[in-house]
């Protein structure tokens, strides 16, 4: 019989606690929000399977710190013997302690390989025998995610030769219209939009919003994104006399707003720090949340996704998200991506926000990587949760299991779906 929270009245035992949250979390499909996956028919950027996963840039990283190659030997090397250099350096003649490398032995455990090889021959193998489309159907169920968000860069011309074909989308594979040129390099991406027959000046001026508002529009038809997207570094500012202010203020929110489009930005890259690294190349740097709350202040028809770089950044943005309902945290993103610090962000996200947040996505690179991402991810989370009922029931809460679900579903689909959702536009958010 339903008590008075018209939840089951199933109530939980403290010991029951950790095995209750834990399985609601494996069987909660998640929505990730946040990736770099492609569908199979955009074969040049489609990325599964060993070599990638093995050269994934985090371990690319890492492998210059446990091996005296030179950048430019590795550069030079096909993708398979970057593997093999990886593979020997840091899961052969090292232990495969740290987050990127354990997360290799994780697909591989769950594809029933052998982490404890010498080579990849049987790796290779089998991932080679895998079809494409099976591949992200059988990856998707492993890592218990209905909905990934792809990263679809417009300014990039391979991305947008399939666009402009027509390729074939996957249905549980949603767009989001990423622009960082138009807001972090004006002159690169005018040029883009000159070569589409959109006219812009070198200024900001009335014809180069129109053009690049025509050139959204036309993307925001095509694409059907369910938000627009930007990385920022770690500088950006908000209001401020600059190319970027005007291009976010005269194009890209009014875009948001004519759409009902949330804007997704993650704020706090130091771009090629060490340009030689390339992608392993970028770094962090300490953002302003300040900025975050004006833009936040000054838009209230605009809904803001934000996630930040920086640890030091964390507490700032939960306190941020207590002042402003259109603004809704998520992830932790990149070097964040770890079990010690997803569990601290996890623990004082859950302190000042309840569960109206995005906990986490996982920006996986490599397809393979969400099987990983998501346990690793679910395992955290599951344990900050389970610490935050416990403190619940020792104040005399009693809990149900209906409650859990609820709670997991609000976290794993419902803040997201509800917050991009355009109907929500002007309701509060987080009802269900
Ligand atoms: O800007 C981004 O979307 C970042 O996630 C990437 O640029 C970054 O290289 C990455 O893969 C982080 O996990
Ligand atoms: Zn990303």
């Amino acid at each position: 019989m339903p008590d008075s929270h018209g939840t089951a009245r199933q109530e939980i035992r403290p010991e029951d606690l950790p095995d209750v949250v834990e399985g609601v979390l494996s069987r909660t499909p998640v929505f990730d929000v946040h990736t770099h996956q492609y569908p199979p028919s955009f074969e040049k950027l489609f990325s599964a399977g060993i070599d990638d996963l093995v050269t994934y840039h985090y371990l690319i990283a890492e492998l210059f710190r446990s091996s005296d190659i030179s950048v430019d030997a590795f550069w030079r090397m096909s993708k398979s013997q970057q593997a093999d250099a990886i593979w020997d350096a840091l899961f052969v003649r090292n232990t495969p302690v740290s987050e990127a490398c354990r997360g290799v032995v994780c697909v591989m455990e769950a594809f029933g390989l052998d982490p404890n090889t010498a080579t990849l021959a049987d790796a290779r193998e089998l991932f080679a025998s895998i079809k494409p489309n099976d591949h992200v159907e059988r990856a998707m169920q492993m890592a218990g995610v209905s909905d990934m968000v792809m990263t679809n860069d417009v300014f990039n011309e391979t991305e947008a030769a399939y666009w402009d074909s027509g390729a074939p989308r996957h249905p549980k594979l949603h767009a989001a219209l990423r622009m960082d040129p138009l807001l972090n390099s004006w002159d690169t991406a005018g040029q883009v939009l000159a070569k589409r027959g959109y006219l812009t000046h070198s200024g900001i001026d009335e014809t180069s919003i129109a053009s690049a508002r025509r050139f959204l529009d036309d993307w925001i038809e095509r694409m059907k994104p369910v938000y627009m997207a930007v990385s920022l570094p770690f500088d950006f500012r908000y209001p401020e006399d600059s190319v970027r202010a005007r291009v976010t203020k005269q194009i890209v929110l009014p875009t948001g707003r004519e759409h009902k489009l949330p804007f997704a930005m993650m704020i706090g890259v130091r771009r090629a720090a060490n340009p030689a690294l390339r992608d392993a190349g970028d770094s962090v740097g300490y953002a302003d949340v300040a900025s975050v709350e004006r833009i936040c202040l000054e838009n209230p028809e605009n809904r803001f996704l934000v996630s930040i770089l920086s640890r030091e950044n964390q507490h700032e943005l939960c306190v941020a998200s207590r002042k402003f309902r259109n603004l809704m945290p998520f992830g932790c993103w990149w070097f964040l991506n770890n079990p010690s610090i997803i569990r601290e962000i996890t623990d004082e996200r859950l302190e000042l926000l309840g569960t109206g947040f995005i906990p986490q996505h996982s920006d996986a690179r490599i397809l393979d990587q969400i099987i990983y991402k998501w346990k690793h991810s679910r395992q955290v989370i599951a344990a900050s949760m389970t610490e935050s009922y416990r403190a619940l029931l020792r104040d005399g809460w009693r809990l149900t299991s209906d409650q859990i679900e609820r709670d997991v579903q609000r976290l794993f689909q419902g803040n997201f779906r509800s917050f991009t959702s355009p109907d929500t536009a002007s309701k509060t958010y987080f009802a269900d």
